[in-house]
């Protein structure tokens, strides 16, 4: 054995070998229990970053333990490898997306390999190419079928830079997520997927994600903003039209006072043409349409309404009431119409106030008056006041009451809200997977036949940003024939966000060869749902509650057998250097090729995960890399002075009190990592509970000529299988140098002896007159009386004190005895 760890050496040796010898090729093994544990693949920016190493070395320990375990384990990685930045480089570059995308993929696939992550490359899946979105499309056509895709006219996000739409997820405090621009609206013809129709159970079947993180459950749970309440119809003065209204409290409908419409309400014009209001009106619709959702809506932003020189009547008091229109209602919630009720919502409150409007309270605290005048809007619970028959009710009570009596009336019924919105699939971009329609004069949309499949991108494209498809301008791709009648024929333009190539990779990599299907029933069957899902605390919303919506679209289909894909969330955290998230703007990157480069990929992985448990942000520390490497060279040093003999004087049969204490610790020691890793993730405290028997085994081996040498080879063994998940390349070494033959990560996890655990004899501390004398080992179960009994029949006690005078004898279990003599 060398006496040098040369981590380069070994980890390129190791890497090779494993890679030869297949040691992670999945193994349908089906005769053990099977594993999935997943990581979010990466986009193929070009390099890997600290985040990627974070999340990927996390789920390498999860993977590799739960081999050792015994699993059938599946641990596959691919790449989501649509989207912008390919098309943007293409752009400024004129390196064509497919070359800069695959050769992003050739250098991150090769720093992953240097960081020796237990991937079966076998099963690589990469969203760009088209043997993968061929069944990207083929799921389109499958939601195409079910009614859950279509295409409609709306106002769409847009960024005048990027020049294309963006989802509302995209838009971050009304500027492009990606550039940073000031987002606009812009009205086009767009595909949409009705995950709408699946807002109920992808709520409902939160409750079923027990191994979710809350706050990510709690996240979903407001994105799809489930709220109840009711419609109420409410007529135009002087016309035949009518007005429907959504609202949480039905129970504030005697206070309403006014009454708003969304600018882009669609009575607003009819309401409004040829009088003296439709000028200013128009003008108001212009300037609330070039404000974002988020502006408009969010709290800081000035109020600003219209009246429009109408009225309505309120169905329950036959009152009338001013329309006005404003900035702050949005077309696409609830019915895009609001009653306004200015005594109890603060909005209302703050827009009635402006505009002088009356203010009505209908609810009281219990017991009191209302004030004669309101300083701001009452929101809780009270008694209703100024409502007719409801007059004395417990709001709570009278809105049920009310919803009632406008269901009778046939003026209204209670209703269910979702905040959330069918998702917006199409962009009008190159490099995305296209969307397989094509469009007829004469038979109208029609689906591309699955044996057509893949609509393949074209290369003879110009990348100009023109805000449309670049496909639009290639008449090759443009113009085809009709599937249906023969006849000339125009393809869809658009492709599809990249979000829907990345509701589905885990199903591909269950069978990702599969030539005739998205993927096998028997594989998925068999591998999903996935154990353990790992990524970023970004990803809760969209992808995740995207990827559940496929699998229940799926699961209706009687494709797969499951609703559910991720029984298991982590999300970990950031990796932070000097308080703030390592960017390139920021200037605060540390690279992992460089940290590989001077330490090697076990010192790299081990830091990062000794740094802070998994789900929390990490502080990136220089000092804790060379901490991490120091501990390896620690290790590597222990065992070759165990392999090379040079400091042993006598292995012997026999235990000694020492030989029984090494062997508690070693039997604790398995027991701290296995339930550190196995229940918590706490990797940092499995790492530490691994330091202190390395530093317990040194002390073993200086204080003690003799030892035990089965309770040494076996604490040697067990260091370096609990090591194993954690630096792989390393323990492997490490495990040959200690006469294996077999690799380190094909071994069972290492299982402890409980009654090793327990702690039968400590060392105690003998003092005569406060100074100590000497050591030795005690029963650990004594108490005081008998641990003084036990110290004063020692001989060498006797020894201590001999011809003196006892005075007096203090035991302190565990620890001591002092013994004052005179
Ligand atoms: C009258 C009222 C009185 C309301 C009151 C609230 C308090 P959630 O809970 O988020 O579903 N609203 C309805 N549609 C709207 C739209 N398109 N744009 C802006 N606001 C809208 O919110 C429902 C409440 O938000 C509704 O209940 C309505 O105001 C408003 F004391 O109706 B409420
Ligand atoms: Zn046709």
């Amino acid at each position: 054995m060398k006496e040098k760890y040369s981590f380069k050496e070994i980890e390129t040796k190791w890497q090779k070998i494993w890679d030869d010898m297949g040691l992670h090729k999945v193994k349908d093994n089906r005769s053990k229990p099977k594993y999935y544990a997943l990581e979010m693949f990466p986009y193929p920016s070009g390099n890997l970053h600290m985040g990627h190493v974070r999340n990927y070395s996390i789920g390498d320990v999860v993977a590799r333990f739960k081999t050792m375990q015994g699993y059938n384990v599946l641990h596959p990685m691919g790449w989501d490898a649509f989207g912008l930045p390919a098309e943007n480089a293409a752009i400024k570059h004129g390196v064509p997306p497919a070359r800069w995308t695959l050769s992003n993929i050739e250098n991150m696939r090769n720093q992953l390999k240097r960081l020796g992550f237990s991937y079966d490359w076998e099963r690589e899946v990469t969203t760009c190419l088209p043997d993968y979105y061929k069944w990207t499309q083929w799921l389109f056509l499958l939601f195409y079928k079910r009614g859950l895709a279509y295409k409609k006219k709306s106002a769409v996000n847009w960024c005048p830079d990027c020049m294309t739409v963006l989802a509302n997820e995209q838009v971050v405090n009304g500027a492009c997520e990606r550039c940073g621009a000031q987002v606009g609206k812009k009205e086009l013809a767009q595909w949409f997927f009705k995950i709408t129709d699946y807002a109920d159970r992808l709520l409902k079947d939160i409750e079923l994600l027990k191994g979710w993180p809350d706050k990510v459950k709690i996240m979903q749970e407001n994105w799809i903003g489930r709220s109840e309440g009711a419609e109420v119809r409410f007529k135009v003065a002087e016309t035949d039209d009518e007005i429907t209204v959504y609202t949480t409290r039905p129970d504030t409908i005697y206070g309403v006072t006014f009454m708003v419409l969304a600018p882009e309400h669609p009575l607003v014009e009819k309401l409004t043409r040829g009088t003296a209001y439709e000028a200013a009106a128009t003008e108001f619709v212009q300037k609330a349409q070039a404000l974002n959702e988020i502006a408009r809506t969010s709290g800081d932003n000035e109020k600003e309404g219209l009246f429009i020189g109408v009225h309505v009547i309120n169905p329950l008091t036959g009152e009338k009431i001013p329309l006005y229109i404003a900035n702050y209602v949005l077309m696409d919630y609830g019915t895009g119409a609001v009653m306004g009720v200015p005594a109890h919502d603060q909005r209302d409150f703050d827009f009635a106030t402006k505009y002088n409007l009356p203010i009505r309270p209908v609810i009281v605290p219990e017991g009191t008056e209302p004030p004669a005048v309101m300083e701001e809007a009452f929101e809780a619970q009270g008694i209703m006041i100024n409502s007719g028959p409801f007059n004395g009710l417990p709001n709570e009570e009278a809105l049920n009451k009310i919803i009632k009596y406008l269901e009778e009336k046939g003026i209204g019924r209670g209703t269910v809200n979702f905040r959330l919105r069918d998702w917006l699939i199409s962009r009008q971009r190159y490099w995305g997977a296209p969307i397989p329609i094509i469009y007829c004069d004469k038979c109208g949309t029609v689906p591309v036949p699955e044996e057509q499949l893949p609509v393949m991108l074209p290369d003879d494209v110009e990348f100009k940003p023109t805000g449309q498809s670049p496909l639009a301008e290639c008449p090759s791709f443009l113009n085809t024939t009709c599937p249906t009648c023969g006849g000339p024929a125009k393809r869809e333009t658009d492709t599809m966000d990249t979000f829907i190539c990345s509701s589905w990779y885990f199903l591909r990599y269950c069978s990702p060869h599969a030539a005739e299907v998205a993927f096998e029933r028997a594989a998925v069957d068999y591998w999903m749902p996935v154990e353990q899902y790992i990524g970023g605390v970004e990803h809760a919303i969209l992808h995740l509650l995207y990827s559940r919506f496929f699998a229940k679209v799926l699961y209706d289909a009687g494709l797969v057998g499951f609703e559910e894909p991720f029984t298991n969330l982590l999300t970990q955290g950031m990796v932070l250097k000097d308080g703030a998230k390592m960017s390139k703007s920021k200037g605060n990157v540390v690279s992992p090729e460089e940290i590989v480069a001077k330490y090697g990929a076990d010192t790299a992985r081990l830091f990062i995960l000794f740094a802070a448990p998994p789900e929390r942000d990490l502080e990136w520390s220089d000092q804790g890399v060379e901490g991490a490497f120091r501990f390896l060279n620690r290790v590597w040093r222990l065992v070759y002075n165990y392999v090379s003999g040079l400091d042993d004087t006598a292995h012997v049969e026999e235990m000694s009190p020492a030989d029984r204490e090494m062997r508690r610790i070693t039997h604790v020691t398995i027991k701290r990592v296995t339930d550190d890793i196995s229940q918590r993730f706490n990797f940092n405290t499995a790492i530490s509970a691994i330091m202190e028997m390395v530093n317990a085994l040194y002390q073993y081996r200086d204080k003690n000529e003799k030892r035990n040498s089965a309770v040494e080879a076996e604490a040697m063994n067990s260091l370096v299988l609990l090591l194993a998940p954690f630096a792989p390349h390393i323990a492997e070494e490490l495990w040959h140098e200690l006469g294996f033959t077999d690799s380190v990560h094909t071994q069972p996890w290492p299982k402890y002896d409980p009654a090793a655990t327990v702690q039968d004899e400590v060392e105690i501390v003998i003092q005569v007159n406060g100074k100590v004398k000497e050591r030795m080992m005690a029963p650990a179960s004594l108490d005081a009386g008998g641990l003084q009994q036990f110290a004063m029949d020692q001989e060498s006690v006797q020894k201590l004190i001999e011809g003196k005078q006892v005075v007096k004898v203090v035991a302190v279990p565990k620890k001591l005895v002092n013994i004052v003599v005179k």
